[in-house]
């Protein structure tokens, strides 16, 4: 049934499917001040959430009220490229049993996260929520893309046979701690905080940078991601997904530079041209957010800062 807005969560039974995860672990943390009932979490020992009769049972146990589906499979470029089944599958299994598991529980609210990788790799800039499926997707990530689809087509469809109160939203590329720092399977940003990291402990004179520097890329701080989150969940009821963004964009060329600067390295950055480059650019469009009444708080400079910090004292404390 759909919910009157405000949805409160105030005295709610609220699942957070993937509370390991750099988002789950965000909304863990933002969901302490929402005055739930519980928290419901389950780690991977518990409920492996590619099992559906096990979804199936944990859900109608569990009795959630609310659920934000913040569990994937996820990766940075080169993880995407690399194993295409791997991407597809998993995502379906984990969104397909979730969601439809949600629905049998009798679930009031569950809010699902895309990625703005499920956009046609050409859209136009900045990217509004209209441009789904209205053009071919980037090939690097479109087996991740087709999967994230497939969510949001899942709580679409769950809406519109069910009249479920299903939504989604589609957050940016994101930052922040509990970041995957594994240069093989991480995103740019940790990637590029560890490269300046060691360069500057060996004392080394260039980093590495795939591609070619020249794609833009729009990072949001995961803590106002998981805020954004929260945000829907209370005040949007919709079909449509809505993007999750900053609403500006930076070269990958200027966030290394950004990051080495804060290093207080002066290196040369050396382009690997065999690397691909991905989408040229992915600037979402906010407005549809924003007129709804939230903002991002955390400044990228500021985010990126403290990230780095973090990032050096615990690798210096190991
Ligand atoms: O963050 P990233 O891996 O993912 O790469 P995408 C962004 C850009 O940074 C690409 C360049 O142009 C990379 O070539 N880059 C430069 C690097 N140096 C590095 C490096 O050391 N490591 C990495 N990883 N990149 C992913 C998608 O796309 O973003 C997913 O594959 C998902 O599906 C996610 O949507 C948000 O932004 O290209």
């Amino acid at each position: 049934m759909i919910q009157p807005l405000p949805y409160s969560l105030e005295g709610k039974r609220v699942w957070v499917a993937g509370h390991r995860g750099m988002v789950g672990a965000a909304l863990l943390r933002r969901l302490e001040s929402e005055n739930c009932a519980e928290i419901l979490t389950a780690s991977r020992d518990e409920l492996d959430l590619m099992r559906q009769a096990d979804v199936e049972a944990w859900t109608r146990a569990k009795k959630p009220d609310a659920v934000f589906v913040a569990a994937a499979k996820v990766g940075g470029i080169l993880a995407n490229d690399a194993c295409p089944a791997d991407f597809l599958y998993d995502n379906l299994m984990i969104e397909a049993n979730v969601i439809r598991a949600s629905f049998h529980a009798g679930v009031e609210k569950l809010l699902f996260l895309g990625s703005s990788c499920i956009y046609p790799r050409m859209a136009p800039q900045p990217i509004t929520e209209e441009s789904l499926l209205t053009g071919p997707l980037e090939p690097t990530n479109e087996w991740y893309a087709i999967a994230k689809i497939a969510g949001i087509k899942l709580c679409q469809a769950h809406r519109r046979q069910h009249g479920a109160d299903f939504i989604s939203a589609m957050p940016t590329n994101l930052y922040g701690p509990g970041d995957n720092y594994d240069l093989q399977s991480s995103h740019v940003l940790p990637a590029l905080i560890r490269k300046a990291h060691e360069a500057r402990k060996r004392g080394e004179n260039s980093i590495e940078i795939w591609g070619t520097g020249a794609p833009r890329r729009e990072f949001l701080h995961v803590d106002d991601c998981a805020d954004a989150l929260v945000f829907l969940m209370k005040y949007y009821s919709d079909d449509a997904p809505v993007n999750v963004g900053s609403g500006a964009d930076v070269t990958i060329r200027e966030i290394a530079e950004m990051i080495a600067s804060l290093a207080g390295l002066n290196c040369a950055l050396r382009f690997n041209k065999s690397k691909p480059d991905g989408t040229p650019r992915k600037l979402m469009s906010a407005d549809k957010l924003r007129a709804l009444g939230w903002a991002p708080k955390i400044n990228l400079k500021e985010g990126v800062k403290a990230v780095f910090e973090d990032y050096v004292k615990a690798a210096s404390s190991k």
